[in-house]
């Protein structure tokens, strides 16, 4: 039997992602918890992972344990600011504690500023919506900087601010004040404004610091490459959901499906990119589907599907979409900032990981400057709408006991980590149904 390994370069960051509403439990100042309370969701965030009750503790011992060199989280705004005119210093101070515990366990920080959560506040006065956030945003971001700067250096303003926005104001799967695809653009504009907002405020409090957001990209290719329409629907529904800030952080205009939108001040406010993959859709034209501008995206029926259905193994996307982000911002340094997969039988996740990875290091292989991997996610978490039908943990997490339990997944991943590659040995113990592709003789 062939054996190898694929290395990384020394100083690759390893780590799992995670979100404060998704982890900390009882944040009931959010507009996701009021959602989750009027049964818009499949179950309710409750205590999550009781981060907040102090359990990050043991789980960044389970993720320093399993070699991980990195951690990406998040804070919360509500918590952090729980009225307009009060800072809660002592969930500043919560922040603090957990970004050195990171350091003790010597890992990275990656603190993202907006994850999907917004203090009631500013949900109340219809929050992105308006300009008035811009200002807003900036401030907290200022304050959150000025207590955190000690511990981290390495920021991700806004977390898939196209998720967001077409969730919420086109897909109506996450809370919104008023719906419309003019509104979900008017949004990522806002976003945009206070993204660049806050990139300046960052660098001026800490001018040392790399910051960057994290785009949700979706790869996607038409049904049939020779009919024009599925060409031309494709065409759409990929700029429509990736495109806006890929675009105005490149030229300072926003594309989008209803014309364009000058942001100036957005242009080259990132040091990074932050990249999430799942997965790529297949497009084609549909005119029974005016919902979604008249196109339908699928994962074709011969796909290697997760149990839940919501991803398709497809590792090659991680690859193009490296690609494609080298071509669009050469030079830039990339990180992948989620990437992961569904699966409480932990039946795919073995082989996900390993042919993702391995993709990976056919980027880094080429040059491409990719600079860590952050494995979406560590424990079981709230899923958002999706509630906890769906399970993204290395750990699995039992919610009536708070119990965690490790899957396979948890010990390839860190066999990775230690190893700083991938190696046909693990291949072979951990997902041997695709040894052959990844090692091919
Ligand atoms: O859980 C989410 C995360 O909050 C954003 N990106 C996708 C993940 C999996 O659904």
């Amino acid at each position: 039997m062939v054996q190898a390994s694929y290395h990384f370069p020394r100083g690759f960051l390893w780590g799992t992602a995670t979100a404060a509403h998704q982890v900390e439990g009882n944040n009931t100042n959010n507009q996701w918890w009021q959602w989750e309370q009027t049964g818009h969701t499949n179950g309710t965030s409750g205590l999550a992972c009781d981060w907040w009750g102090g359990r990050w503790r043991e789980d960044f011992d389970r993720a320093a344990e399993g070699g991980q060199n990195a951690h990406r989280m998040s804070v919360e705004w509500s918590r952090i600011q729980p009225t307009p005119d009060t800072w809660d210093e002592d969930a500043l101070e919560h922040y603090r504690l957990m970004l050195r515990g990171l350091r003790e366990r010597g890992m990275t920080a990656l603190v993202t500023l907006h994850h999907f959560s917004d203090p009631l506040w500013l949900y109340e006065q219809c929050g992105w919506e308006t300009e008035a956030v811009i200002p807003l945003f900036e401030k907290f971001v200022r304050k959150v900087v000025g207590a955190l700067k000690e511990y981290c250096t390495l920021w991700c303003t806004i977390n898939e601010p196209n998720v967001y926005a077409l969730s919420g104001y086109v897909a109506g799967t996450f809370p919104a004040c008023n719906k419309g695809l003019n509104i979900a653009m008017r949004v990522q504009a806002n976003m945009l404004r206070a993204h660049a907002a806050a990139y300046r405020a960052i660098h001026e409090i800490q001018p040392e610091s790399r910051v960057g957001y994290a785009l949700h990209y979706r790869p996607m290719k038409a049904k049939n490459a020779w009919s024009p329409l599925d060409v031309w629907m494709r065409n759409i529904q990929y700029n429509g959901i990736n495109m806006a800030f890929p675009s105005a952080i490149s030229t300072g205009v926003m594309k989008s499906p209803l014309g364009s939108v000058r942001i100036p001040e957005a242009k080259g406010t990132q040091d990074y990119l932050g990249l999430n993959y799942y997965s790529v859709d297949t497009v084609k034209f549909d005119i029974t589907n005016p919902n979604e501008m008249f196109g339908r995206r699928y994962y074709p029926a011969d796909s290697d599907l997760s149990t839940t259905k919501f991803i398709a193994n497809i590792p090659e996307g991680i690859f193009d979409s490296i690609k494609w982000a080298v071509r669009t911002y050469p030079n830039l340094p990339i990180l992948i900032t989620e990437n992961g997969v569904e699966d409480a039988e932990d039946k795919m996740r073995p082989r996900y990981i390993a042919q993702h990875i391995h993709q990976v290091w056919r980027a880094v292989n080429f040059n491409f400057p990719v600079k860590g991997y952050f494995h979406w996610s560590l424990v079981d978490n709230f899923e958002w709408e999706r509630g906890w039908t769906q399970r993204f943990g290395l750990w699995a997490l039992d919610l009536e006991t708070q119990k965690r339990t490790k899957r396979p997944s948890a010990d390839l991943y860190a066999e990775i980590c230690k190893e700083n590659g991938l190696t046909s040995e693990m291949v072979q113990k951990y997902c041997p149904e695709v040894f052959d592709k990844l090692f091919p003789v």
